[in-house]
């Protein structure tokens, strides 16, 4: 997509049915079309009058949320996070029946930040599942590649100065609900068999 304004909804890099069973076709055509749509929308429509800032990219914008009009800031902060959180979770996930894992270079900075992919896994659900109400945990690194895991409510994004997001789970309900109803953490464990590692690892890649 356009990585200014307009933003348009990215398309989702497989089909409706790919990530079935853990993800039903319901809950992707509602998150993706509906939900994530209204992000795309909202932040348009927030950044209409701010014609300074059209040519900014989503992270740049993200970034300088403080120089925008203030009657923008709140607008471009909670569509703007959600334009970008949900770019991240639909394009770094696959079949459960694709087989990947972390390039090397990955896996051994998760081996030597976490102790390994089951450790890290663990304290990503810990974030997930701990997220009172509404937001995001992701696997996050800074600009030496040093990996770590945090959370934010809404739809704020962690601060994209320093730190580049690797992967993240939605724990809106919004992203569960159809199929796992009150279940967060019956979510959190399906789910993380959808990490698409070739895409993980080539963002992790390009950091260094
Ligand atoms: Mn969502």
């Amino acid at each position: 997509m356009a990585n200014s304004y307009p933003f348009t909804l990215q398309a989702l890099p497989y089909s409706y049915d790919a990530l079935s069973p853990v993800l039903s076709e319901e809950t992707l055509h509602f998150h993706h079309d509906k939900h994530m749509n209204a992000y795309v929308d909202n932040l348009n429509k927030a950044l209409e009058p701010c014609g300074r800032f059209h040519d900014c990219t989503l992270e740049s914008l993200l970034t300088r949320l403080n120089e925008l009009p203030e009657s923008a800031q709140t607008a471009v902060r909670n569509n703007g996070g959600g334009v970008y959180n949900h770019q991240l979770y639909f394009s770094t996930l696959t079949s459960p029946k694709t087989e990947t894992k972390p390039s090397a270079s990955l896996q051994s900075a998760i081996d030597r930040d976490f102790g390994g992919v089951d450790k890290m896994f663990a304290e990503l659900k810990k974030a997930a599942v701990g997220r009172f109400g509404s937001g995001w945990a992701y696997v996050v690194s800074d600009k030496n590649g040093v990996l770590s895991v945090c959370s934010t409510p809404n739809q704020d994004v962690p601060d994209l100065s320093k730190f580049v997001p690797l992967m993240t789970v939605d724990v809106w309900e919004h992203a569960y609900y159809l199929d796992y109803q009150n279940r967060r953490p019956d979510y959190y464990d399906a789910f993380i068999t959808l990490i698409n590692w070739d895409v993980v690892s080539n963002s992790y890649e390009n950091i260094k």
